[in-house]
């Protein structure tokens, strides 16, 4: 474990704070938990029956195996696996929570809610098989809807998933069907995969794994659904300008936080405080401030050009401000510590949903059916909170960074096509083929107390950037790039080499935005994904190559949650190379790691590598793209060597 607590200096502020009234952060409970056992840091500990928990002692008589006979490699890849499940089973979930509402608004049960974006609905109708023309819009609706309900019921094992079929290359369908892990329902998979590591079911860890890589296509599916169906619901980003930072938060305003996951009552929040300022300012504040924290503040951000806040490690420092007056939770990576924190202040931690509540937190039962009312209670509460503010303990960090957001696949493509409108994808791959950036990178997923707050993401950015590859980012990774003032495009000048620095200049000169663009695109939350895997795709199809072939690589510098093992996984059966900042708990089983890292290449294209260490990842990752460029240039010059001899 690292000794410097985080990069951010507004959260080491915070931290001081939280230090003078005796307030334990997760910063404190982290050390707390070191040394760490080994058993569970490798993956060698065993809790799937009431016999365990079993560990490997490989020196003891019989301590070689779990007392079911389970070997270590059974029981990596049993625990691996059911990371998978954990992570396919919140993303999809939040999916069919969002597919649900549509359907009612498509039959016109729900008024709160509707349709923003006609144009994809129809885009996404037509990917997916639904007749449009002719039609009306929420006849169409209600069948796309139901298509997205019905991934998660579906029990006849000779079909397969609906998105993953309209949104993956027909190649990466054929890896995937002779491997067998083509879905055919989420909820299937999912149980089957429960079922199949249950004690005394499969011993093959690589059976075992297979069936973990068909529900990390279940979480692929789930988040394709659910960027999909949000963006029908409450439109698709364009490029925003905002900021980020705990200097978002306002002394002299209702300061409410958008924490969690799911869009549905965060945005139903954003268009209600538009209508409540009035409300706000006869309570003596001058108005509602809006901040973003985790995946719900990236999905307003996205949309709504709402301010981040900061990032999941540092969730409760935004308590310490003494100027949170509620933070508005849904799903997913939500500190239950955020109540004790609050307990130090007058702030309302608000749950919403009804599988996440806090024990002595205030539980408000969101209706989606009258998600307006809703909104404007939630919001109501906060204001009473802020008569209960005590001015004297607001203490906010004067820090905050200019943001450039919201490039969904759609904004990134009408960017690109102000350049070449017939052929949009053509500028990036124009770009690499001449040389002037190298490839692609993602940086993507959670923060990681194992080391420092931040630290690894910003550095892997500078590194990639410096050596001439484009960045798109998501989740906690690109709100770490937002509060380090790494968002925007004073960044390009600072951080970018030569040849992204022009790549860069021509983009901007043909953008027509008020804002230069930032060195990172950031695509969203984390269950938006699927738009760094289009883009990719379309990339791919450009350069006639097969996604494993495309100078891409995909980076969790801080992995966290089950999620990101769900979301790392189906990025390698893409043909991805994954690195994860983090030593993943395969190691305990030399055959298990050496099937993630290693032979997973040869069947899928894609694998897992794990560095700790930023500067030794960047490095890796810049050199997986310059072998895959030269894989591709070393084919051409044999085809064009064919060619001219025929
Ligand atoms: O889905 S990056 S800590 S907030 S899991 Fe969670 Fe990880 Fe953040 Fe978003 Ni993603
Ligand atoms: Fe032990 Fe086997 Fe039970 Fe795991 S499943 S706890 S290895 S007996």
């Amino acid at each position: 474990m690292s000794e410097q607590r985080t990069i951010d200096v507004a959260a080491t502020q915070m931290l001081d704070k939280a230090k003078e009234i005796g307030f334990l952060t997760t910063f404190d409970r982290a050390k707390a938990q070191e040394p760490r056992c080994t058993f569970g840091n490798t993956g060698i500990c065993c809790r799937i029956c009431l016999q365990g928990p079993c560990r490997i002692l490989p020196k003891k008589p019989g301590g070689n195996k779990g007392i079911c006979g389970a070997a270590d490699y059974t029981i990596v890849a049993r625990n691996t696996v059911r990371y998978i499940a954990g992570g396919a089973a919140a993303h999809s979930d939040h999916g069919r929570e969002i597919a649900q509402v549509l359907l009612h608004v498509a039959e016109g049960h729900n008024h709160d809610y509707k349709i923003t974006d006609t144009d994809k609905l129809m885009r996404v109708a037509k990917n997916i098989g639904i007749k449009t023309e002719g039609r009306e819009v929420m006849d169409i609706c209600k069948d796309v809807a139901s298509a997205a309900l019905a991934e998660f019921g579906r029990v006849d094992e000779t079909q397969e998933l609906t998105w993953l079929k309209a949104y993956a290359p027909e190649e990466r369908l054929d890896v995937w069907r002779k491997t067998a892990i083509i879905p055919a329902g989420i909820n299937l998979s999912l149980a089957k995969l429960l079922h199949q590591t249950h004690v005394g079911t499969d011993a093959d860890p690589v059976n075992i794994i297979f069936g973990g890589l068909k529900a990390a296509l279940c979480d692929y599916d789930g988040q394709h659904l659910a960027t999909d169906l949000s963006d029908i619901l409450f439109g698709t980003g364009v490029p925003v300008v905002t900021e980020a930072n705990l200097g978002a938060i306002k002394a002299d305003k209702v300061n409410i936080a958008l924490h969690g996951h799911n869009p549905l009552l965060s945005q139903m929040v954003v268009n209600a405080a538009k209508e409540m300022q009035e409300e706000a300012k006869a309570a003596g504040a001058a108005g509602i401030n809006l901040v973003g924290i985790c995946c719900t503040g990236n999905e307003v951000l996205t949309r709504e050009g709402v301010a981040i806040a900061t990032n999941f490690a540092t969730q409760e420092l935004a308590v310490m401000t003494g100027a949170m007056d509620a933070m508005v939770v849904d799903v997913q990576c939500i500190m239950p510590s955020l109540r004790s924190a609050a307990e130090c202040f007058h702030t309302k931690i608000i749950t919403t949903m009804p599988i996440m509540k806090i024990p002595g937190s205030y539980h408000f039962a969101f209706d989606e059916d009258h998600a307006v009312e809703s909104a404007k209670e939630i919001i109501r509460l906060a204001i009473e909170a802020y008569k209960t503010r005590d001015q004297a303990q607001v203490n906010i960090p004067n820090i905050k960074n200019k943001v450039v957001a919201g490039f969904t696949l759609e904004a990134i493509l009408n960017i690109f096509g102000k350049i070449n409108p017939e052929n949009p994808i053509r500028v990036i791959v124009d770009a690499m083929e001449a040389g002037e950036i190298k490839g692609i990178a993602a940086l993507i997923g959670c923060n990681n107390l194992k080391g420092t707050h931040d630290y690894n993401h910003t550095a892997m950015a500078k590194e990639l950037a410096k050596n001439d590859i484009f960045l798109l980012a998501g989740g906690c990774s690109a709100q770490a790039h937002a509060l380090a003032g790494m968002m925007n495009g004073d960044a390009v000048k600072e951080y970018a080499g030569e040849g992204l620095k022009k790549f860069y200049a021509r983009l901007n000169a043909a953008a027509g935005l008020t804002e230069e663009l930032p060195l990172m695109f950031h695509t969203g939350s984390c269950v938006d994904y699927s738009r760094q895997q289009d883009f990719v795709n379309l990339v791919a199809k450009e350069m006639g190559v097969s996604v494993p072939e495309v100078p891409f690589v995909v980076s969790a510098p801080e992995a966290m949650s089950e999620k990101a093992v769900a979301i790392g996984s189906w990025n390698v059966a893409y043909g991805n190379a994954v690195h994860v900042g983090v030593i993943a708990p395969t190691v305990g089983s030399q055959l298990v790691n050496d099937v993630v890292t290693k032979v997973a290449e040869d069947v899928f294209g894609g694998f897992f590598f794990w560095e700790t260490d930023a500067l030794k990842a960047a490095a890796r990752t810049v050199e997986i793209i310059e072998e895959r460029s030269w894989k591709i240039a070393m084919r051409k010059k044999a085809r064009d060597a064919q060619a001219a001899a025929e």
